[in-house]
């Protein structure tokens, strides 16, 4: 018997609505007053992290410079999106309540054994560096940030994925027990888990970071404490935080914000200025922390590093 669910965020307005309210919110505070109130707010800090003897961690020379200036630390760990923990920016005291130890991460599908590994045995595999990059939001706002993390495709060398692996799945924790925005409300008819992903041969770029850290500490709660990744030339939401799961699957994975609104963000993301999201443009951004706004550029500035990658893809929708 086939019975239609009508689910809450089924509804178009509905599934779309926090991003373009909360922009609106974001641009409120940029404007006066609530810039202070944030600058205010202390940012949410991973207590006693184990892995904090890692830090800081030596800068990757060809990283060293985004050509703009690093966003405050306090800005950018109190201004999040992390839906996870609700729907304004406003998470940083909600995420604290993610236990971010005990944490293992599980690695399956198309590999050739797979594991599940504690995140500190899955830190001393590997080698932690700094890059700075720069972030690009769907929403057209932007920051500069100093990760620590390690290559993506230091991840994949451990995993050894067969050949049948033609995409990484990440997963994001599923829990309802601490995560309100899991909880609570509307947004409990989210699909959780987040997943997002990304093809072989992106995961095999120099440029995707699974991230650790921050500003030469270990990664705050808000900011996808303990593990999570960072794609430079894309939106912003391909940057999963919470990471439990990495799958190698020969099926492109369908993410979660693909799955609530297909029209507006797709599997690629690819930061492009000339291709507007449905509801508005993406030919300049907001830079967090000024308030100023300068245009968007191509791939996120990486393009010299990831435009080999789409050739041949033209009947592909690359951007959003
Ligand atoms: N699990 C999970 N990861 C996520 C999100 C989320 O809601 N849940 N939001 C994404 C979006 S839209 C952005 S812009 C970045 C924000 O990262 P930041 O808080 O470090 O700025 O995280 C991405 N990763
Ligand atoms: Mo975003």
């Amino acid at each position: 018997m086939l019975i239609k669910r009508n689910r809450g965020w089924e509804i178009p307005e509905a599934r779309v609505t926090p991003e373009h309210v909360f922009f609106n919110r974001r641009q409120l505070m940029a404007a006066g007053a609530g810039a202070l109130a944030l600058a205010a707010v202390r940012p949410a800090r991973a207590a006693d992290d184990p892995s904090a003897s890692l830090y800081p961690a030596k800068r990757n020379p060809a990283y060293g410079d985004a050509g703009r200036p690093v966003t405050g630390e306090a800005d950018n760990s109190t201004f999040n999106n992390y839906y996870e923990f609700g729907t304004s920016k406003q998470i940083s005291d909600a995420a604290m309540a993610l236990p971010i130890r005990p944490w293992s991460i599980a690695i399956d599908g198309e590999v050739e054994k797979p594991m599940t590994i504690a995140i500190d045995d899955l830190f001393k595999q590997v080698t932690f560096e700094e890059r700075i990059y720069r972030h690009r939001c769907v929403e057209a706002w932007s920051m500069v940030v100093p990760w620590t993390g390690f290559p993506l495709k230091r991840l994949v060398e451990i995993a050894k994925p067969n050949s049948n692996a033609k995409y990484v799945r990440f997963e994001t924790f599923n829990k309802p027990d601490v995560a309100v925005g899991q909880k609570d409300g509307l947004f409990t008819s989210f699909p959780w888990p987040y997943i997002e992903g990304v093809t072989m041969a992106e995961a095999m770029n120099d440029l995707p970071l699974m991230v650790t850290g921050a500003y030469g500490k270990p990664l705050p709660n808000s900011m996808g404490s303990p593990l999570r990744l960072h794609l430079p030339w894309k939106y912003g939401f391909k940057s999963i935080k919470g990471i439990v799961k990495v799958s190698f699957v020969s099926e492109r994975p369908l993410s979660f914000w693909e799955q609530l609104g297909p029209e507006e963000y797709g599997f690629w993301a690819n930061v492009n200025p000339e291709v507007p999201h449905p509801r508005w443009s993406q030919a300049t951004e907001e830079v967090l922390g000024t308030g100023e706004r300068v245009p968007t550029v191509l791939f996120n500035g990486y393009g010299a590093q990831v435009a080999d990658l789409y050739k041949g893809l033209d009947a592909e929708k690359l951007y959003m």
